[in-house]
């Protein structure tokens, strides 16, 4: 661990919210509660049945609304209060745990479960009720033309300006409980270690990018990362 760092990138996953009761993706034997991933979070799957796909994300907005966030989510916005550098949130995740525990600087590049966009006018509405192929858009009052602002698969991803200058400042790069096997996402670590960052790896085993972690720390982020922020800490008080 360095004497300090500037720009602390840290890459959220569905592990982080494990311990908060959502499910994650691949401990399901490649089932995404209890649908096949191509059939509600693909183009072609939202092209062949919108309903379903609508269905899948309002029921899974319920689920969403009522979980909490975890000892992980709240350590990251301890760091971001309490260490004196900037700390950024890139998270894959569509649930909103990070805003719920105080987090700022959250970029959700595969999209959130509150949004919906007008494929008219491609205008953002937020909303946590029901969206359906017959909600109206409440921008261009067109009516059967939103999609979950969720990122499927085969479409490119969300704030990936704001992401390449993240990576190429950062000097600490975080990830927390993702399997590195969606990319581009899973490809972040590559392009901070080229930048010069220090990396670490917190999840439950070894991931498919593990190479380039210089340090994993397996196990719960909801037991192992709180520690690791009282360490950052404390190394900075001391300086
Ligand atoms: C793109 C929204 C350019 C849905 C998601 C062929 C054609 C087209 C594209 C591709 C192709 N082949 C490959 C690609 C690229 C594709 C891709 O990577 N596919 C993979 C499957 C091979 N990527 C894309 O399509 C991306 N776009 O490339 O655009 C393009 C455009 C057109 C044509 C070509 C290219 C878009 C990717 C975004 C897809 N949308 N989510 C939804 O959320 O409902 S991805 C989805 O996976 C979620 O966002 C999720 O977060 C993400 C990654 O999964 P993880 O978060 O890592 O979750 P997972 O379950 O896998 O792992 C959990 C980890 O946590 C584990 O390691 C576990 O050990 C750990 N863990 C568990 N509990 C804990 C824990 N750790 C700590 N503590 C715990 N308690």
């Amino acid at each position: 661990m360095a004497e300090s760092y500037r720009n602390i990138v840290i890459l959220t996953g569905a592990g982080i919210s494990a311990e908060s009761g959502l499910a994650t993706f691949r401990s399901s034997n490649g089932l995404w509660n209890n649908h096949r991933v191509e059939d509600v979070a693909s183009v072609e799957g939202f092209e062949r049945n919108p309903e379903l796909v609508h269905d899948f994300y309002n029921n899974l907005k319920t689920e969403i609304q009522t979980a909490r966030p975890n000892a992980a989510h709240l350590a990251i916005t301890r760091l971001q209060r309490e260490y004196p550098a900037a700390v950024s949130v890139i998270t894959q995740n569509v649930d909103t745990l990070h805003e719920k525990a105080g987090s700022k600087e959250v970029w959700h590049i595969h999209g959130q479960i509150n949004q919906a966009v007008c494929l008219n006018c491609s205008r953002i509405m937020e909303s946590w009720s029901d969206v359906t192929t017959e909600t109206a858009c409440p921008h261009c009052s067109v009516s059967g033309m939103m999609k979950p602002n969720i990122v499927f698969f085969g479409e490119n991803l969300l704030y990936m300006d704001k992401v390449d200058r993240l990576l190429a400042e950062c000097d600490l790069f975080i990830s927390i409980g993702t399997s590195g096997v969606v990319y581009p996402a899973a490809a972040f670590v590559q392009i901070a270690k080229a930048h010069g960052a220090e990396t670490w790896e917190f999840t439950l085993e070894p991931t498919s990018n593990n190479y380039y972690f210089d340090h994993h720390i397996y196990g719960p982020a909801g037991k192992t990362f709180p520690p690791f922020v009282d360490s950052l800490i404390k190394e900075a008080e001391t300086r």
